[in-house]
């Protein structure tokens, strides 16, 4: 299907959970919305010293340079490649935004999770189905590199998660329980969603990430990280396996299944470990004697 990610990209989120669409949106667009951010911080973008907490963040807005930045033609395409044709809603905006600033301090809110998508009471939860998310998205709003708080994600931790989820039912469970269940997760190489600010990360619903601290750069993070909300369930009954998971609805409709199936058939034990740094986020370090467990062929057989 023609779109702006290759069958690379697409390798890459099926195997390590997320790719990088460079200039999803126009720079100058990213300018614009960093200018109404600024507005609604009610700080002195060229004062530092107004700047006392390590995070602030703000609502979401539906101002319309927001709208434009969560719905171009390079973004759709890219989902009607990853989740299909018609198997997604459009975005009404960018989602909240966690502004961070340069700062030693703890932010109190940098713990490894998976974002959760929908309520159980007044619980966020998520669910093997990954009901009401197709996508975890990283809209970047400014220049983020190592030392700006870029979020970290453990790579190819999508893949652990359906394990966590399996026994939890269609309910599903809240979605800070998820990374404590996960013993291995941690052992999985870290990358940093550094970049370009106009760069969207698109990342696996189940992408276990962080925020970073400290902040060590010199200029606020802008980040937004909105949720792709698909049509309808998503189909975990699918036999199919990789050779389908190319197909319109394959790589998020049949995700658990095909990435899993893909995951085994395609990517041997070390292939995680081994692929180096031809992720676009940088990879700072590769842990050695890094375990990367690969899925039961029991979690295989009973999703
Ligand atoms: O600020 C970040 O880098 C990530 C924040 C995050 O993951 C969250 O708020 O759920």
């Amino acid at each position: 299907m023609a779109g702006p990610l290759t069958a690379e990209d697409i390798d890459q989120f099926i195997r390590d959970g997320f790719i990088r669409l460079k200039a999803a949106f126009p720079r100058p667009l990213a300018e614009e919305c960093r200018r109404l951010l600024w507005a609604e911080l009610g700080l002195d973008p060229a004062d530092p010293a107004t700047w006392r907490r390590p995070v602030i963040r703000l609502p979401g807005s539906d101002a319309p340079p927001f709208v434009e930045a969560a719905n171009t033609p390079q973004l759709r395409a890219a989902f009607d490649q990853l989740v299909g044709p018609r198997r997604w809603f459009p975005r009404p905006n960018v989602g909240t935004f966690p502004i961070r600033f340069p700062s030693a301090e703890d932010p109190g809110d940098a713990g490894w999770h998976i974002d959760g998508s929908y309520k159980v009471g007044d619980q966020l939860h998520v669910n093997l189905g990954s009901r009401d998310r197709a996508l975890l998205m990283l809209f970047l709003f400014s220049d983020v590199g190592l030392d700006d708080a870029p979020t970290r994600v453990r790579v190819g931790s999508h893949l652990d998660v359906p394990l966590a989820l399996r026994a939890a039912g269609e309910t599903g469970m809240p979605f800070g329980r998820v990374v404590g269940q996960l013993p291995h997760v941690h052992d999985r190489p870290l990358a940093w969603a550094t970049g370009d600010a106009g760069d969207v990360y698109l990342c696996h619903p189940f992408i276990v990430h962080a925020a970073t601290w400290p902040h060590r750069g010199r200029a606020p993070r802008f980040l937004a990280q909105p949720p792709l909300t698909p049509v309808g369930l998503l189909n975990l009954n699918r036999t199919e396996t990789i050779h389908l998971s190319r197909s319109p609805c394959g790589l998020v409709s049949g995700s658990v299944q095909d990435l899993i199936d893909h995951h085994a058939s395609a990517c041997p034990r070390s292939s995680i470990r081994s692929s180096g740094c031809s992720s676009p986020m940088l990879r700072r370090s590769s842990p050695s004697g890094v375990r990367v467990p690969a899925p039961s062929i029991d979690a295989r057989c009973s999703i």
